[in-house]
Order: structure tokens, then C-alpha cells, then sequence
């Protein structure tokens, strides 16, 4: 792949800053917008005003979701980013041994944590400082393990969180069960129960689980990825409703953070990838929706790239579905 060796080279840096010299819009980079390595499941959040990209890494040689550490990328203008390296890797925490999933960073009290997805069964917490880092482990142990916590769910993967104007913070997370509980103002204990979310169709009835490896013929299905924001007194829950070329980034809304949520519709149409893992987001007074494709790789659903597009809402507060765009020809 072309793109990718040329600038394979950049990639020796740990921190380095790249732009794109003639992006179709000023107002960001033409998507993807890493283009150095390959990156996965963003988690985008404002800090002091500067807004930070959390990703998983795909390998460039990646033939299944093997990622071994989380990469940071950040920006102040949406057009010139900074790679800040691998933040965290596997060996950070000593009880975790492979698959490097989905993260989520919040700032808390002075201090940012990521939530960090691994074994495909338990999540851990690593605290800073910084926003960079450096993060160390904040417990010693998962904080959710579904060996020793069968409430967990089926696959607890996907961590997302939510802190809520009361200062509450909330932890959601899962695959194919959607499960939520209120975390300890420490961030590194559970407050409350593991419960099920409960995300209604709007005819009243429980939405069903997606269909592993089939388009989804059951739109408003639960897969993965969930993610969730608030805006004006709204609670907008976004997931991913399958595993397959149609796959569609979803959304319910709800009036409290645990819920009940209704199904609403499309948050973006499917993309060039069977996962479709997306977080919208806020910054400089324009919401974005950041997800990732295969676009960079050809295709190559293990080796998948960050992208952002703009995401606006009708008056009713629905979002508007989002076609995403593509900056390689
Ligand atoms: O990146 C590994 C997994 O693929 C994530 O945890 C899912 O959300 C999907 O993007």
C-alpha cells in the first residue's frame, strides 16, 4: 500500500506533527486523518480546549484483531494533528494478556483516566496526570472481569463513560448486551449494580441483540461500540447494530443516563468496514462524529483508519445521518 509505506517512515517518531497540504475542505483534514499507521475505535474528547483522539492500533500486518497498545493523537484546528505515541500498552497492566480494544478517556477531578478494553472479557483503568500521559495502571486489576463477575455480560468490552452534570460519573460498556453502572467518584470501583440498558424499539419492545456476520436485518439491533452524550437535557446512546458490509452506527435517546432509551435511527450510513465504531463529539462549537474505515488499507477490515466528519441535528434535536467522506482517490 502505497500511502502507507511512504509515510511508514513518519511512524519512527513517537511524537511527531503531520497536516495534509491541500485538504478539500479548510476547515479539517481530508479523511483518513492518520495515515501513518492504522487506528481504530476513537475516543475523542476536549481537554483545556484542545481536543485528544484515543485509538486502538491496528498492526500493519494485522489478520485479526490482535492490537497490542493505544495510540493518542491531538489537535487544536481539526487540519494539523500530533501524534503523541502509544500511550498504553498491554504491559502496562500486568493482569492483561492480548486484544487491545475499543478505549475511552475522561478527565475527572484533575486527573484523566482511560478505560481500556482487554482479553475480550475484562477492562481495566489507567490514570495521569496529563492527558498524554504518562498513565500507570489505577487498580492493580480489571475493574470489570467477567470470570469473577458473571453479571458483566456476555462480552464486556467497549468501555464508554459519561459524566453527568451532576458530577456523576457512569460507566457503559458491552457486546451485544448493552450494560451500564455508576462508577465510584475514585473512578476505580464500581458505586452501584452492573444493569442491562435497556434500549426500546418505538413500538414499545426491547430492541434484539445484531446478528453476528449477517447485514442487519434487525436495524435497531445492539451489537457494540456504544457511546453516549448529552445535549440539552437529551441523552443520545450510539452503537453499533452488527458485524457486516451494511452495518449501521445507530441511536437511542433517553431522558437519564441509565435509561430506558428509545431507538431513533442512523447516526452515519455503513462504511468501508464490517465494524462500525463511532463517538460524536463537541469541539469549538461544531459536532463531529468520529468512527473509523478500511479505507486507507484497501478494505482490510483489521487494518483500519480514524476519520471525523461534521454531524449537525434537525430542531428536534434527531441527528441528521451522516454520510462519511473519504480523502484517498
Ligand atoms: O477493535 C476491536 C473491536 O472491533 C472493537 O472493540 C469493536 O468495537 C470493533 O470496532
Amino acid at each position: 500500500m502505497k500511502t502507507h509505506l511512504a509515510l511508514a517512515a513518519l511512524s519512527l517518531l513517537t511524537v511527531s506533527t503531520f497536516a495534509f497540504a491541500a485538504p478539500p475542505s479548510p476547515m479539517k483534514a481530508p479523511n483518513p486523518i492518520v495515515r501513518h499507521r492504522f487506528t481504530a475505535d476513537p475516543s475523542a474528547r476536549v481537554f483545556d480546549g484542545r481536543l485528544y483522539v484515543y485509538t486502538s492500533h491496528d498492526r500493519d500486518d494485522a489478520t485479526g484483531y490482535d492490537m497490542i497498545d493505544w495510540w493518542l493523537f491531538s489537535t487544536d484546528d481539526m487540519v494539523t494533528w500530533k501524534d503523541h505515541g502509544a500511550v498504553f500498552t498491554l504491559k502496562d497492566f500486568a493482569w492483561a494478556g492480548k486484544k487491545a480494544w475499543a478505549p475511552d478517556a475522561i478527565a475527572y477531578n484533575g486527573k484523566y483516566y482511560l478505560f481500556l478494553p482487554t482479553d475480550q472479557s475484562k477492562i481495566g483503568v489507567a490514570v495521569s496526570d496529563k492527558p498524554y500521559g504518562p498513565f500507570v495502571d489505577a487498580i492493580g486489576a480489571p475493574l470489570i472481569d467477567n470470570a469473577t463477575m458473571p453479571e458483566a455480560g456476555v462480552e464486556p468490552i467497549d468501555p464508554a463513560l459519561l459524566v453527568d452534570d451532576d458530577g456523576t460519573p457512569w460507566l457503559y460498556f458491552g457486546c451485544r448486551q448493552p450494560m451500564v453502572a455508576k462508577l465510584d467518584p475514585s473512578l476505580t470501583k464500581l458505586a452501584g449494580p452492573l444493569q442491562q440498558l435497556v434500549i426500546l424499539n418505538p413500538s414499545g419492545e426491547p430492541v434484539p441483540q445484531a446478528m453476528p456476520g449477517k447485514d442487519p436485518q434487525r436495524p435497531a439491533g445492539y451489537g457494540e461500540g456504544p457511546s453516549i452524550f448529552k445535549r440539552e437535557g437529551c441523552y443520545y446512546f450510539v452503537y453499533s447494530n452488527g458485524w457486516a458490509t451494511g452495518t449501521t452506527l445507530v441511536y437511542a435517546m433517553g431522558k437519564s443516563p441509565t435509561g430506558p432509551f428509545t431507538f431513533k435511527g442512523p447516526v452515519m450510513f455503513p462504511v468501508n468496514c464490517s465494524t462500525h465504531h463511532g463517538m460524536v463529539g463537541e469541539f469549538q462549537d461544531k459536532w463531529y462524529i468520529f468512527y473509523h474505515t478500511a479505507d486507507l488499507s484497501g478494505g482490510n477490515g483489521y487494518r483500519r483508519s480514524v476519520c471525523v466528519d461534521e454531524l449537525t441535528f434537525d430542531q428536534d434535536g434527531r441527528i441528521i445521518p451522516v454520510k462519511g467522506t473519504s480523502g484517498i482517490q
